[in-house]
């Protein structure tokens, strides 16, 4: 459907009101409000994805596509029941103790959320024990840590080590990301992988949840 490709455009172009008014004027043609998501919101945020991996869009542009696709999904969510809305799993996301950097972190939360996961934010400075209660109280797929210090990102390896101790590694996923942050780094605390931007993260997700 011609229309479905605007709304993929319009998401890649971060066009927040052109996004707004072509899902309500879908919704008023009684459009399926799942395939507004899957057939319109959802390709456009994939190139999104594979450019700003490609270094072809920034920052800057990038959270004006996540936000033109929100305000779609923000339409179209009353009218799909909670278990029909498409979901690729739950990701716990959270900086890491000591650290208070958020920026990199919210962009990764919004490029997830646009790929369809369930995303549960704990927040800065979160404690491994903090993370340990978090992945009890909501059984997440995969765990995010972000760090943006070289003096906190040993805190990745602690709170590994308590998921360990609780008997909880086996359970989650375990990503991690972050400036300072390496491959190697990830291999060494055994972590399930490193992201080294948003659209890197949201890919490594959906090679975790797969199975
Ligand atoms: Co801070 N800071 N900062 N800072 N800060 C850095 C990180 C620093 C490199 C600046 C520098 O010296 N050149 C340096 C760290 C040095 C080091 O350890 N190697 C530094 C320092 C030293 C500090 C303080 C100690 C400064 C001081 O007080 N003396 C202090 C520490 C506070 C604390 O955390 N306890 C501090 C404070 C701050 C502010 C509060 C002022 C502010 C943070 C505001 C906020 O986040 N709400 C801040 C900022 C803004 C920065 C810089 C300038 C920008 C970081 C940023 O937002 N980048 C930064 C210098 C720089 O990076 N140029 C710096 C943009 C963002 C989109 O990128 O966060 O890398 P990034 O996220 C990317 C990827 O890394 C990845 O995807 C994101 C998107 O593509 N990614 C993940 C991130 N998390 C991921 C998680 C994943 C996967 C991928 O999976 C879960």
């Amino acid at each position: 459907m011609a229309e479905f490709n605007k709304m993929s455009e319009m998401v890649i172009a971060g066009d927040f009101a052109g996004v707004k008014a072509l899902t309500q004027k879908m919704i008023d043609d009684q459009v399926d409000p799942i395939s507004i998501i899957n057939d319109g919101l959802m390709p456009g945020m994939n190139v999104v994805g594979v450019r700003f991996k490609a270094g072809d869009m920034f920052v800057p542009e990038v959270m004006m596509s996540a936000k033109a696709m929100a305000a779609g999904i923000e339409l179209v969510k009353p009218l799909i029941a909670e278990s029909n809305m498409p979901t690729a799993g739950k990701v716990l996301v959270g900086t890491v103790k000591g650290d208070l950097h958020d920026i990199g972190k919210k962009l990764v939360n919004m490029m997830l959320e646009s790929a369809g996961f369930q995303i549960i934010d704990l927040g800065v400075d979160i404690a491994p024990a903090k993370f340990v209660e978090a992945v009890k109280e909501h059984k997440p797929d995969v765990v995010g840590m972000s760090a943006l210090l070289t003096t906190t990102m040993l805190s990745m390896k602690d709170t590994i080590d308590a998921l360990k101790e609780e008997g909880l590694r086996d359970r989650v996923k375990v990503i991690i990301g972050g400036a300072p942050v390496t491959q190697s780094f990830a291999e060494q605390i055994g972590a399930d992988g490193y992201a080294p931007d948003a659209a890197a993260a949201t890919d490594l997700c959906k090679q975790l949840t797969a199975n």
